[in-house]
């Protein structure tokens, strides 16, 4: 069907570049609007991996302990992801979405099991951003699910709660 839909397309614009010879504005619009699909086949992500700058992203549906899931990303060869921006933090709820249409919380890799109240990502990244909700963390647990609440806001939780979970690596 994608296919299809493709080969389409692309009749319709080598057509459009014979009839009208406004080929540069043509091939400029198309480049806009596929951007993202030439990116991401010119990306280091493995298959079923979804790139993003210079990560690598993949949204795990099994539900396991925080643990559990964080012994599985590295396996991967990654980590639960860390987040880092707004934009990241909506990139990364809308991947375990798509994927799993549901809006169940899931793991992303931040804790305080280490040291209370010490909030550290499992990568080792810098803690620069942080999208508690109000009122939390509240002392549930040693481990931040991402929630659809809201507006994708994050809660402390009981490690060994079983939740989907986003894994994360670099190019
Ligand atoms: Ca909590």
């Amino acid at each position: 069907m994608t296919l299809a839909f493709h080969l389409v397309f692309l009749l319709s614009l080598t057509g459009g570049l014979l009839i009208s010879g406004t080929s540069s504005r043509i091939l400029r619009h198309w480049i806009h609007h596929h951007h993202h699909r030439i990116y991401h086949r010119a990306s280091a992500c493995p298959c079923g991996w979804t790139s993003r700058g210079s990560r690598c992203y993949i949204a795990q549906t099994y539900r396991r302990t925080m643990a559990d899931a964080e012994a599985y990303c590295r396996v991967l060869g990654g980590h639960l992801t860390s987040i880092h921006s707004s934009s990241e933090n909506y990139f990364v709820k809308r991947l375990m979405y798509i994927k799993s249409h549901s809006k169940r919380p899931f793991w992303i890799g931040f804790s305080d099991a280490i040291q209370e109240n010490k909030w550290m990502w499992t990568d080792g990244s810098a803690t620069d951003y942080v999208r508690w909700h109000s009122g939390q963390p509240n002392h549930d647990g040693d481990c931040a699910e991402l929630s659809y609440s809201g507006s994708t806001l994050w809660y402390d939780r009981s490690c060994k709660v079983k939740r989907p979970f986003v894994c994360g690596k670099n190019q």
